[in-house]
């Protein structure tokens, strides 16, 4: 069956809900409903990845996720901590979670694997092209789902290298992360080849610019592309989706369940 996973973004600035969670009291409010209406995860977050996004310190990424995931834990959702600094990712398994969501697929700080491979988290890699302040700069492929499905074969083996289970790691072509909406509806509509690498796929379309430039519709409104892209993904045999609107996308989801048997 296919995983929802609900984002819960303490940040003031993510692309669809900066500044909406960022008491702590809101974003474990917002999680625990997301836990309620039907997230098997729910994904806390402190520092934004959206193209341009400023960098945020540890301190400060710290202070924003520790209290979240500490009030969520002990509900019926496992919890993923969004991050790439290990300093983080400690806290975060120290509070209760148990999944890594690293965006940078364990590039980012060098004390990342070995702690997940100590620590025996899941762990999400993802694939991005260059860093968010620049990945929306004229990214180039030889071809989007060879090079991509490549690069997460790579760090799989980097990460099993680095002592972490291959059972443990999840894999994700980072839709929207250096890449141009032609790249990513050529990954969505292409996501069957990435089931040859062996491990689950997680896909977060939820609320993305490629939705944007079909219709110009705002972030804020793109709740029929997110559904639309999801469950194609969950099709082409996602296992993980990572959305904002939890209640909304599981009834999609079951119906699409029911029709398709
Ligand atoms: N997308 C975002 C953040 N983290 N993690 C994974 N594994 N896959 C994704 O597609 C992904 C992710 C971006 O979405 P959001 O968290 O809503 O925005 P922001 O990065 O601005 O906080």
């Amino acid at each position: 069956m296919t995983e929802l996973m609900g984002v819960v973004n303490v940040t003031p600035d993510s692309f669809s809900d900066g500044g909406l969670y960022l008491d702590p009291a809101a974003a474990i409010a917002h999680g625990r409903e997301l836990a309620e209406t039907g997230a098997e995860i729910l994904d806390v977050g402190g520092e934004s990845t959206r193209p341009g996004a400023d960098p945020v310190g540890a301190e400060e990424e710290l202070r924003r996720v520790v209290p979240v995931i500490r009030g969520l834990s002990g509900s019926q959702s496992r919890i993923s901590v969004d991050t790439s600094k290990a300093a983080v990712a400690a806290a975060a398994l120290d509070a209760g979670a148990e999944i890594v969501n690293d965006v940078t697929a364990l590039r980012g700080d060098p004390e990342m694997a070995a702690l997940c491979a100590e620590r025996g988290a899941t762990v999400v890699l993802m694939h991005m092209l260059g860093e968010p302040r620049t990945m929306q700069d004229d990214p180039h492929y030889e071809d989007v789902v060879t090079d991509v499905k490549a690069f997460l074969a790579a760090r799989l083996e980097a990460a099993v290298a680095a002592g972490i289970a291959e059972e443990r790691v999840w894999l994700d072509p980072g839709i929207g992360f250096g890449k141009t909406g032609a790249h990513n509806m050529e990954l969505l509509r292409r996501l069957g080849e990435l089931r040859e690498l062996g491990r689950p796929l997680v896909v977060g379309t939820s609320r993305k610019s490629f939705i944007g430039r079909v219709d110009g519709s705002p972030a804020d409104q793109r709740l029929g592309g997110t559904i639309a892209s999801s469950v194609l993904a969950a099709a082409e045999g996602a296992d993980v989706l990572r959305v904002h609107d939890v209640a909304e996308m599981r009834q999609a989801l079951a119906v699409a369940t029911a029709i398709l048997g």
